[in-house]
Parts: C-alpha cells; sequence; structure tokens
C-alpha cells in the first residue's frame, strides 16, 4: 500500500475532516473490514499510539507484534516480517495507526479467505484457480 493510497484511505476514515481519527472514527474503519471491536477497545488502541509521543504515535515492530500476540494471533517471524513490511512504507521499522488499521484488516480479510478453505485445519491445498481466487479475496 502506498503513500497516496494510504493518504485517501485516511480521509475516507476521518469522516469529520479534524486530521485525527477518533474512536468512534476507528471502530467505523474496523467494521468495513469485518473487525468488530467495542468503543472502549477503540479508544483504546488510539491511546495506545498517542501515549507514545517520543516517536509522534508511531509503534515499533517489537509493539505491533506484542499487540497482535495480544489479539490471539500467532505469526511466525517470517511472516510477520513480510506483512510488517508490506504496511511500513516507509521501510522505517515503525508503525502509525493508519498503517496498523489497514494491516488490521488485511490480517482479518487473510484470515477469513484461509478459514474458508481450511475447514478447521490449519493447513491448506490449492490448485492454481483456488490461489488466484483467494488473492483475489484478501484485501
Ligand atoms: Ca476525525
Amino acid at each position: 500500500m502506498g503513500d497516496a493510497e494510504l493518504r485517501q484511505w485516511f480521509q475516507a476514515v476521518d469522516q469529520d475532516g479534524s486530521n485525527a481519527i477518533d474512536a468512534a472514527e476507528l471502530q467505523k474503519a474496523l467494521a468495513l473490514g469485518n473487525l468488530h471491536f467495542s468503543l472502549a477497545v477503540c479508544a483504546h488502541m488510539i491511546r495506545f499510539f498517542k501515549a507514545d509521543t517520543s516517536r509522534k504515535g508511531k509503534l515499533s515492530k517489537q509493539e505491533i507484534s506484542g499487540c497482535l500476540q495480544q489479539q490471539g494471533y500467532t505469526l511466525d517471524t517470517p511472516a510477520f516480517e513480510a506483512m510488517f513490511r508490506a504496511y511500513n512504507p516507509e521501510r522505517n521499522g515503525v508503525m502509525d495507526l493508519t498503517c496498523f488499521i489497514a494491516m488490521m484488516i488485511f490480517l482479518q480479510s487473510a484470515n477469513a479467505t484461509f478459514q474458508a478453505f481450511s475447514q478447521g485445519q490449519n493447513r491448506i491445498s490449492l490448485d492454481y484457480n483456488q490461489f488466484i481466487y483467494a488473492c483475489g479475496n484478501v484485501v
């Protein structure tokens, strides 16, 4: 996801044009990606980013990894690194709230697609057409 895409996406999420994402805006954005968090959890996520004033509201790779583990995601290092790189266009090892939300929506979408094929197993086998279909369903 490039800078221009992220900016466009941020503007869509920032419904009142305040140049900041509040808890209600975050909740709506996540719901579009089929991620349903309570307003309290959304407010907590925003505080989590805002509290980090030393890096202007950006979280390090380790902090993001810890956050995903808290949410119950168990990614190995290569998978986490590849995903983090994809949502860290500046390649600076820290992530802002916009990139984090986009990454969470991708992760949820990837999980839903995986589960559609895996039928409860932790491994899937796809032929070429199924692979293309699966990729096409991951946002
Ligand atoms: Ca706003």
